[in-house]
């Protein structure tokens, strides 16, 4: 039960805000939803006039009254309706030059009319806003959002009207000292309503989350719990997978939550048979339908186990960077192209750097059987010391958790990127850890670090968070950052602990096209020989479970200037961002055929 009881806690604790107080729902997509895509009229505020006064004091006027001029003398200096439009979803950075560079404030305003339905609840649902979302329904607040790469809803039942609703959102992203992630990272900081935006209607008592996935340990007793929302809380609930034979039904307590157990004989999910069942959760007053996959993921020693068998995660590390055009990455189908190309270099896992993708990444990863971690953006250097920051933290894992617990293709959630040692940094990370493990005691935790060389040739991995992770994963950039390529060849990995590893990044830059020999900098045949040299040392390690190169695609960053060559790119793609394989793609694709060839002898 300990489990359970510390999810009703949390859902005591989540920041203020009406939607939190409802918590976030879990599969829209399997309930009936209106988009609120395409045009958002929008205002640039840079100097948040529509949000502040002229003393800086919030304003009771601000532009989310959308006011118009009544006579012909009134002053009103805004209008949305005469605004330039953005796309929704979608970045703000690549809609429009000016706006390339743009750190601050954009005001995006959506018209709509909706026929009110008896016994029928209605929220909004972002799929993402980032940074700072402050969102507002004909002219009232009804809530504000922190962090970039989360879903987020608020009900507005009693709010909404037949016509003429207009729901505005303030979004900001100016970087912040004590935001997650904070000021300096390694890729570009996109504004914007960037993921899906929809209203969901659920019966007044609705199956609000559920967590349904075997349990820790087994490989046929699928066990979690279903939580209803409502004030129907006591409610007969029925979990049924036609499929398996499967036709359970439990009781929810008085506070709309019902812990599950059972056994089912079970076609288990994994890279070469991804398998999803059909499952229905139907109350008294509910019916919601998902598709799940079911399989389980352990370690043992160094091994890491799937479903009870040592894998090899074959991965890359991705960025959610849209292939072709460029900007944030949304929908379904920059989802199966990027996926599709780690599937042809010959991956089963795949990386998502370094904050949570959308959701189509998951669902997509699900069918199309590849293994994801997933991980929040605790990078480089965040305020470990801040409570604020903490619970910022915090709250962005509870979000990636409660979309995704039930994806059979997540195996890793991550807790951060390459942080310093120190104290605050190990107990706040610690943390995390301890509510991950609260909100999902069946994946494995990990985080990518560093490590640092006990001599000239030995490289040594002995961060003290290792303790409290399961898998132990690795950043490192020799023969790029750290002398040249053949100097791998003399490097002697060790570990202090007995437990799996994964390189979660290693790579160089190459421009495609760019062509030179194996020591000039920037050419394909640099990054190629790198990759070469790497793949040398990487077959010494024994305690190596995975590799996740950097990166899939070049991505956008404002850290990369060099002109011709980076143009504010990372170009440590294996394929550039117009889709073309650089050479070292190749070598990395022939190193995960023969790991194939060997595993399925
Ligand atoms: C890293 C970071 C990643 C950077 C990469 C690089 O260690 O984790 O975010 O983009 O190196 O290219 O320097």
């Amino acid at each position: 039960m300990k489990p359970l009881i510390a999810f009703l806690f949390l859902l005591a604790v989540v920041p203020s805000g009406q939607a939190q107080q409802v918590g976030l729902i879990a599969n829209t997509d399997g309930r009936r939803t209106i988009s609120l895509d395409g045009q958002w009229q929008t205002i640039i505020d840079p100097y948040e006039t529509g949000y502040y006064d002229y003393r800086y004091q919030p304003s009771d006027n601000g532009f989310f009254k959308n006011a118009k001029p009544k006579t012909k003398s009134d002053l009103i200096e805004y209008d949305f309706d005469r605004s330039e439009s953005l796309k929704v979803p979608g970045d703000w950075n690549t809609q429009a030059d000016r706006l390339l560079f743009y750190e601050g404030t954009i005001w995006y305003k959506k018209s709509f009319d909706y026929q009110r339905k008896l016994d029928t609840r209605l929220f909004v649902y972002f799929g993402a806003a980032n940074y700072l979302a402050d969102v507002y329904l004909n002219g009232q607040k009804i809530g504000r959002h922190e962090g970039g790469f989360t879903p987020f809803n608020f009900e507005i039942t009693n709010l909404v009207r037949d016509t003429g609703n207009f729901l505005i959102v303030k979004v900001d992203n100016k970087r912040r000292r004590d935001a997650v992630p904070t000021l300096m990272t390694d890729w570009w900081n996109y504004g914007g309503l960037t993921r899906q935006v929809k209203l969901v209607e659920t019966p007044a008592t609705f199956v609000q989350d559920y967590s349904i996935q075997l349990q820790k340990g087994s490989l046929e007793r699928i066990s979690g719990w279903v939580k209803v929302n409502g004030d129907k809380l006591n409610q007969r609930i029925t979990i049924r997978i036609p499929e398996a034979g499967v036709n359970k039904s439990f009781t929810t307590d008085a506070n709309g939550l019902a812990a599950i157990n059972f056994d089912a004989n079970l076609k288990l999910w994994s890279p070469e048979n991804p398998k999803l069942y059909e499952v229905t959760i139907e109350t008294e007053t509910d019916h919601v339908q998902d598709q799940i996959g079911f399989r389980s993921i352990e370690t043992r020693g160094t091994e890491i186990l799937l479903n009870g068998r040592p894998i090899f995660l074959r991965g890359v590390c991705i960025h959610e960077e849209a292939p072709f055009r460029g900007g944030r990455a949304y929908s379904r189908e920059d989802a199966r192209t990027l996926l599709g190309w780690a599937k042809e270099l010959g991956a089963n896992f795949v990386r998502l750097a370094h904050y949570p993708h959308n959701e189509f990444m998951i669902r997509e990863a699900d069918k199309m059987g590849i293994m994801v971690w997933s991980e929040i953006p605790v990078y480089w250097t965040i305020l470990w010391e801040n409570p604020a920051t903490l619970e910022n933290a915090q709250n962005q894992l509870s979000e990636m958790i409660a979309r995704d617990r039930n994806r059979a293709a997540v195996i890793i959630w991550s807790m951060a990127n390459e942080t310093p040692l120190s104290n605050e940094r190990l107990s706040f990370l610690r943390k995390l850890i301890e509510h991950a493990r609260s909100l999902d005691p069946s994946r494995l935790i990990s985080a990518a670090m560093e490590r640092h060389y006990v001599n000239d040739t030995t490289q040594m991995i002995d961060d003290p968070l290792g303790e409290y992770l399961d898998v132990l994963g690795c950043n490192e950039y020799v023969g790029w950052y750290d002398d040249l390529p053949e100097k791998a060849d003399r490097l002697e990995w060790k570990m202090k602990y007995q437990k799996p590893l994964v390189m979660s990044e290693f790579g160089g830059d190459a421009l495609y096209g760019n062509h030179g020999d194996a020591l000039t900098r920037w050419t394909e045949e640099y990054q190629e020989n790198l990759y070469q040299h790497q793949l040398g040392m990487l077959k010494r390690i024994s305690f190596l479970r995975g590799t996740a190169p950097w990166i899939l695609m070049d991505f956008r960053s404002p850290r990369r200037p060099l002109p011709q060559i980076q143009d504010f790119h990372n170009r440590k793609g294996l394929i550039s961002d117009r889709g073309e394989r650089k050479k070292a793609f190749y070598v990395m694709q022939q190193f995960y055929r023969e790991l194939q060839t060997t595993s399925q002898k």
